[in-house]
């Protein structure tokens, strides 16, 4: 799920195989009350995150609930990781990964279901080409991913010397996979020498922001990094209830200030995170959209007041999308990337009515612009195990089966 750079991760995933902090965490809705948090808590610590263990310690003792962890690795055979070498959180269990998978093909189903439709009983000529193409722009990957991909389908129909639409239906889901690869990237955390992983969180209203922040502080700590949010959302009181929620649900401190400007409460979450040795401070800011300059301008400030706060900071900007927006967020993506130079994505919701296409079209832009745009994320859903790193091949098997 994340990348670990800092030495202090090294050896945590036996940390992070022990039982959650919170043994309703995992499965809990969203839907609590903002309400029952502390308006503008400070430091929130009613249930602390599990302990880490110590670098050197032995493979945990304690026996690992099932279920219990959403995101923990089934018990290792294997040696525990290098010391010297950076620690990738561990994946789901297979049962929870298959739970997530099943909400994702779900999800997708409808544009899965199109694709898929076009295989039943075809023979590969050039109406299955264009009834492909048709689904492909109907599932929002855009004109030119669409063409590229089924030019490269059309070179290993070819080269295979495929016969069967059954074939091609493998064909085109390996095609769809490496088109999506350069989009998959664990995110990391501590690549920097010292002070705190600073993650700047945009993206429009009602995106996904603040519950994709929540699930995320859910698992850093898991896995045994101390986390600081900021509520860089000052306009609303709710807004600031609802990290503070979150904040309070992983017994982790929250930086927040009623009123004031969003950038000042930015530096002071850095600031603070800093002298309290944080591992990461997310920063939480208000829905937006790009057409709205003046509200741009502000997160430019956000960025570059953080960046005061520590030169080498924000070390990663992530817009979060709402998976259902379509080629709308192509458009999203462009915008918030000309105003902060974006460094991922995480899209939201694709367990709704999402077609899912819009990564390929996605993918298509980062490579016209020769750079690097990961989809860190997906979520299909409320609970906290419903936020996934992307995987290309999984994501072009909900699409295609
Ligand atoms: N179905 C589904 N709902 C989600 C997902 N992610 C977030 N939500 C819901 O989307 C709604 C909006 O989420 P927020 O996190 O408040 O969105 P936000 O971007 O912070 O919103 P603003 O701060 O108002 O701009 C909430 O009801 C979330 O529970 C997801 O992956 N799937
Ligand atoms: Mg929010």
């Amino acid at each position: 799920m994340f990348r670990f750079l800092k030495q202090k991760f090294f050896g945590q995933r036996e940390a992070a195989e022990a039982p959650p902090p919170a043994p309703d965490a995992s499965a809990a809705p969203l839907t609590e009350s903002p309400a029952a948090a502390p308006a503008s808590a400070s430091t929130a610590k009613p249930r602390p995150p599990a302990p880490p263990q110590p670098p050197s310690a032995a493979p945990a003792p304690a026996p690992v609930t099932p279920g219990a962890d959403p995101m923990a690795a089934p018990p290792a055979a294997a040696a525990p990781p290098a010391a010297a070498a950076p620690a990738d959180a561990p994946t789901a269990p297979a049962a929870t990964r298959q739970g997530w998978l099943g909400r994702l093909t779900a999800g997708l189903r409808k544009t899965g279901s199109s694709l898929t439709a076009v295989f039943a009983g075809a023979r590969i000529d050039e109406a299955l080409y264009e009834e492909l193409e048709t689904a492909l722009l109907l599932a929002d990957a855009g004109t030119q991913a669409t063409a590229r991909l089924l030019e490269d389908l059309r070179r290993r129909v070819k080269a295979e010397r495929a016969t069967q639409p059954e074939q091609v239906r493998a064909l085109l889901a390996a095609v769809i996979t490496d088109w999506l690869r350069p989009l998959q990237k664990p995110l990391a955390v501590g690549a920097q020498p010292d002070g705190p992983t600073v993650w700047m969180v945009a993206g429009v209203n009602g995106a996904g922001k603040t519950t994709t922040i929540g699930k995320l502080t859910w698992h850093l700590a898991h896995h045994g990094a101390t986390v600081l949010l900021a509520a860089a959302d000052t306009f609303r009181a709710a807004a600031r209830e609802q990290l503070g929620v979150w904040a309070q649900r992983n017994g982790v401190d929250i930086v927040s200030q009623e009123g004031g400007d969003p950038a000042a409460v930015a530096y002071d979450a850095v600031t603070a995170g800093r002298a309290r040795g944080k591992d990461v401070v997310i920063v939480d800011t208000a829905g937006r959209l790009p057409t709205q300059l003046h509200l741009m301008e502000e997160l430019r400030k956000i960025k570059r007041v953080v960046q005061k706060a520590e030169p080498s900071a924000p070390h990663e900007v992530l817009l979060v999308i709402d998976g259902n927006t379509g080629q709308n967020a192509l458009a999203q993506v462009k915008a918030f990337d000309a105003a902060l130079g974006l460094t991922g994505l995480i899209v939201t919701k694709l367990d709704g009515t999402a077609k899912g296409g819009v990564l390929a079209a996605i993918a298509q832009w980062t490579r016209e612009q020769q750079r690097e745009l990961p989809v860190y994320f997906i979520g299909v859903g409320e609970k906290l195990e419903d936020l996934q790193p992307f995987d290309a091949r999984e994501f072009a098997t909900a699409l295609l089966g």
